[in-house]
């Protein structure tokens, strides 16, 4: 039997069914004024969908993927069948004619644009920065002042991946945030590391090609644990402290909206009346700096390979937008650009927060996702060069080599120069440029003469001066020197400064690298890598490098260099402050007869400390005695621990008993094979990575069989749920409960 396709006009089934389209005209879209910036993001209120707590997240259901009544090929013919190719007879074959055919398959067969070079795994999202008018005195950049809101667009990647690579895996993240001011666009492409593994461009291939799968077996994929990205940074020494950051939890994120973000250059601000200073840009987080642990992580990439990009689209499509400050550090900008004896112009140092703190100047919120991942998040360019009056570059050699590859990556990844009339990328202040033609031109440029001087077309534009907004380059003074391919002497220091980030750190963060470093020199092949890595860690400091060889089974060697001790900068250190425990993942354990009002007090408690609830049961569906019927997000089958932030343990409506299988053991405390396996999973691997565990009534004795003690570090069980969970958000103020990991040393 053959389906015979024939014209819409004599179908029967057109035009009166409901959600089809009737005999109407198809709405025509507005044609798109390329020159034109974006319209405003759309407010997202709207009918909603529900979002992963079973809430409405208010997202707008207007955006719908097709505009009009009837499908159209790309020259807006309408189509009667889009479903059959052309054929001599139903089982003949098919014919070259059939244009509508290759219209379709020629346009598919060029849907990918070759990914990014490096960063090809991302996500992104809309947002406003709003300036405090602090920065007032050293820039005159507009966007800055006291309550300008500016649209941006930030998007947050790894670095080593490719496009479907796992988000949690060990790696620098980027940070790169696209201004549109009204004076152009300013992008602050930064990352979530402070320093970089080179000083000079001209080593970029080589740190990249190190840290890439190996080029004949294309493996590993997104790792830096591997022989070639060993053998590079043992052999380069001026990367150890990039190195170290990676090994270190900033290597493996929480969220991106639980990561600090810097420019890791210096630039260079020129104030109004044409002062210059030096600063160093910094994003701070609303939620704090948090990270996962390794076990989790590398969990994660199997469960769930995209959480970071879930959970910063869910977070803002549940209206929970992630916010960061934007701070810099000043220095004045002298000759020698140095401050307190550290070379502001090598990116591989940083200054530490006491000797100049970060100044507030704004405040960032994302509060749009992005409608279509490619047309916005894979098409957006972002480039150093793009900057606007008052911020200015330095002569740090890394950023010179940056402004040269952004522009020009660019031009093959999105296939030519036209790039800017990229929706995402159209600047919102007006365009009046003399750039023409090319690849993707989309412009329809009016007028005869493109270039200037001229007379043609009324010698208009005109050039604008300083004192009308025009980006004037500092007048910085260029030394007179000879043409060398040198470093000056204060970039061969490569180990005073990860020696300062290690002695910063607190025990359980160093415990954490020296695991990092020996599961990554683990998984080396050679062991001549293994042994000048150890060479070079001796050099940052004796108990790192010990631990480290210990791990190895290798004679820890002796420094090469004699060891600076610089004061700690506890800024640096993820640890020893209190965070709010918004957006958090709180997993609620519960079964048919658990106390359900103690799971809908709970449940409410969570919510309305602005954490995310998920109901954990046995099957899916609903769990109800009486009342409201609760809904279950996670069945035992679903639920992983490195979903969560914490866990809660229902008790049951009685007192005295046990939870969750454990209800008959009487005797003392409840044997733990009484328990499902799937709970016990559940609880123990969080016990194990730090988190906060909570329940009520009867919990405790089933956290006590698990070897959970249910006084101890982190853990809350509380007289019922709304106790168990201001127990639970007070132990997420510090993110783990850092005692149960052991100290280091
Ligand atoms: Fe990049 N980098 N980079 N980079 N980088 C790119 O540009 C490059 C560096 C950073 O979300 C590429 O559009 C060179 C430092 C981010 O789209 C490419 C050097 C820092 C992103 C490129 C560096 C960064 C990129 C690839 C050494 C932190 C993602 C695709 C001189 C301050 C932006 C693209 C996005 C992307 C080159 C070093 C951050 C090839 C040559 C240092 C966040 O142009």
């Amino acid at each position: 039997m053959t389906t015979k396709r024939t014209p819409a006009a004599s179908r029967p089934d057109d035009g009166d069914v409901p959600g089809k389209p009737g005999p109407v005209s198809p709405s025509v879209a507005e044609p798109v004024d390329p020159t034109a910036p974006l319209p405003p993001k759309a407010d997202q209120e709207g009918p909603g969908t529900v979002g992963p707590t079973g809430q409405a997240t208010g997202a707008d259901q207007s955006q719908v993927a097709q505009g009009g009544a009837y499908l159209t090929t790309a020259q807006g013919a309408r189509l009667y069948d889009s479903d059959h190719s052309l054929k001599a007879g139903p089982r003949g074959p098919v014919l070259i004619q059939d244009h509508h055919l290759r219209e379709k398959i020629t346009h598919f067969d060029h849907e990918r644009i070759p990914e990014r070079v490096v960063h090809a795994r991302g996500a992104a999202a809309h947002g406003v920065f709003q300036g405090y008018g602090t920065a007032g005195e050293v820039t005159r950049a507009a966007f800055l002042a006291k309550d300008v809101e500016t649209p941006v667009f930030v998007r947050f990647s790894t670095v080593l991946g490719s496009r479907g690579s796992a988000d949690t895996v060990r790696d620098t993240r980027g940070f790169a945030t696209k201004f549109y001011t009204d004076e152009g666009t300013f992008d602050l492409v930064g990352n979530n590391i402070p320093v970089f593994f080179i000083q000079d461009a001209v080593k970029f291939p080589d740190v990249i090609h190190a840290g890439k799968p190996h080029p004949d077996r294309e493996i590993p994929q997104a790792q830096s644990a591997h022989d070639t990205f060993w053998d590079f940074v043992s052999l380069h020494t001026e990367a150890t402290h990039h190195t170290l950051w990676n090994m270190s939890d900033r290597g493996i994120p929480r969220s991106y909206r639980m990561m600090e973000g810097f420019g890791v250059h210096t630039f260079r601000l020129v104030g109004p009346t044409g002062d210059t200073a030096l600063v160093k840009f910094h994003w701070k987080p609303r939620l704090g700096v948090h990270s996962l642990v390794w076990e989790e992580a590398q969990l994660i990439s199997g469960t769930d390979p995209d959480f970071h990009r879930r959970d910063l689209y869910d977070a803002i499509e549940a209206g929970a937008f992630p916010q960061w400050e934007l701070g810099i550090q000043v220095f004045p900008d002298t000759p020698e650009q140095t401050f307190e004896g550290i070379d502001l112009l090598d990116p591989t140092k940083l200054v530490p927060e006491e000797l100049a703190p970060v100044q507030p100047i704004g405040l960032m919120t994302l509060n749009a996702n992005v409608k279509n991942f490619f047309a916005e998040t894979e098409q957006v360019a972002f480039h150093p060069g793009h900057l606007v009056p008052g911020i200015d570059v330095t002569d740090d050699p890394l950023l010179a080599g940056r402004l040269f590859s952004y522009l020009d990556t660019q031009i093959s990844r999105l296939g030519g120069p036209n790039f800017a009339q990229i929706p995402v990328n159209r600047p919102h202040a007006p365009v009046n440029d003399m750039l023409r033609d090319g690849m993707h031109q989309t412009a329809v440029h009016t007028g005869t003469a493109p270039y200037r001087p001229n007379s043609l077309d009324g010698g208009c534009p005109f050039l604008a001066g300083a004192d009308t907004g025009a980006f004037v380059e500092a007048p910085v003074q260029v030394p007179g020197a000879s043409r060398v391919r040198e470093a000056p002497a204060s970039f061969s220091d490569h180990f005073t400064q990860p020696r300062l980030f290690w002695l910063s750190m607190t025990p359980p963060e160093r415990e954490h690298i020296i695991a990092a470093y020996s599961f990554e020199l683990g998984k080396c092949h050679e062991q001549a890598v293994r042994e000048r890595t150890l060479k070079v860690l001796a050099n940052v400091d004796p108990e790192l490098c010990a631990k480290v060889a210990e791990g190895l089974g290798l004679p820890a060697p002796a420094a090469t260099v004699p060891l600076v001790t610089p004061d700690p900068s506890p800024a640096l250190s993820q640890l020893g402050s209190a965070w709010p425990a918004d957006g958090r993942v709180v997993g609620l354990i519960a079964d048919p007869e658990s106390d359900l009002d103690g799971v809908r007090t709970a449940r409410q408690a969570v919510l309305d400390s602005g954490m995310v609830p998920l109901v954990v049961a046995p099957t899916g569906g609903t769990l109800a005695q009486d009342g409201d019927p609760i809904t279950v997000q996670r069945t035992y089958a679903t639920a992983r621990s490195v979903e969560f932030d914490a866990l809660l343990l229902a008790g049951t409506p009685g007192p005295g008993s046990d939870a969750h299988g454990a209800r008959d053991a009487k005797a003392g405390a409840p044997a733990p094979e009484a328990c499902d396996p799937r709970v016990a999973l559940l609880l123990t691997e969080a016990y194990r990575h730090g988190k906060a565990i909570g329940g009520w009534n009867g919990a405790a004795g089933l956290l006590g069989a698990l070897g959970i003690a249910p006084d101890g570090p982190g853990v809350a069980v509380g007289e019922d749920g709304a106790a168990a969970v201001e127990g639970v958000a007070a132990a997420l103020a510090e993110h783990r409960a850092w005692d149960r990991f052991p100290p280091a040393a």
